[in-house]
């Protein structure tokens, strides 16, 4: 089967992370935990909350072994081979308006800034994107483990699932072991540089152990449950494998 894909080029807003910009959204950030409502926590909060307990599931899912994939070395990486492949335009994201939305079955909901993303630990990895149209590439990605925004949201101990919701209207869903493997990022850094738009800026999946279709660009929302959408993936709903594994 072939994807369609369109390469159409559009422009974004720039992000601009001056100091007053970053304070001013730290202020909001502290305002908004100290009211205990949904705002964004503080980026303190954020990174002590990582060695808080868990539910036993995603506990036992965690602390297990899970197999690292062997990576590549930075002499490796392939710059040119990562073809941009969107089913749809890029889409047009205000990067100071940016959130991601961690919901579902879970006991603290998360409203993340990009910076409070990138306050969490940056994890670099150098590994083969592999798309099922026959091509592939060895791409370094820098950004979060999925697994820590994970244990961040406090997932209930039925979760089984991640759905992924992206800012042109794809969607994917990964079951939580694979989303929850320390080699499956967040990823808004691509070869050592800014995430480029068209390659899913500001957030998109990373990660060795799925195919290229799961790898969403421009993530919005996740959302943990115990039950599988009927909607399971763009490419799945119209016949591509689910699990999709590498
Ligand atoms: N939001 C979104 N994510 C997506 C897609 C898409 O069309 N929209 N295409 C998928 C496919 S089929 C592949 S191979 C990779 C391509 O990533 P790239 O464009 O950064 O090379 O993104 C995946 N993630
Ligand atoms: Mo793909």
């Amino acid at each position: 089967m072939k994807h369609t894909h369109k390469k159409d080029i559009i422009h974004i807003v720039k992000p601009r992370f001056n100091r007053r910009k970053f304070l001013q959204i730290s202020g909001i950030s502290s305002i908004g935990l100290f009211l205990g409502g949904c705002g964004t926590p503080a980026l303190e909060d954020l990174v002590g909350k990582l060695s808080e307990p868990l539910n036993q599931k995603v506990e036992e899912l965690i602390f297990q072994p899970q197999k690292l994939v062997p990576e590549f070395a930075v002499s490796e990486i392939q710059p040119e081979a990562l073809i941009i492949n969107s089913f749809r335009n890029t889409p047009i994201i205000d990067i100071d308006k940016f959130r991601l939305i961690i919901d579902g079955e879970v006991n603290n909901p998360l409203n993340l800034s990009m910076t409070d993303i990138q306050a969490l630990p940056l994890t670099s990895m150098i590994i083969r994107h592999v798309c099922v149209e026959g091509w592939a590439a060895i791409v370094q990605w820098g950004g979060i483990r999925l697994r820590d925004l994970i244990t961040l949201a406090q997932p209930q101990a039925n979760v089984k699932y991640a759905f992924f919701e992206s800012a042109d209207g794809y969607y994917e869903s990964w079951d939580l072991a694979s989303a929850t493997h320390p080699q499956t990022l967040l990823a808004y850094q691509k070869n050592g540089e800014k995430l480029p738009v068209e390659n899913g800026a500001p957030l998109r999946l990373a990660s060795p152990i799925k195919l290229g279709y799961k790898q969403s660009k421009w993530v919005t929302r996740i959302t943990l449950t115990s039950q599988l959408s009927a909607f399971k993936g763009y490419w799945e709903d119209q016949g591509y494998e689910w699990f999709a594994g590498l």
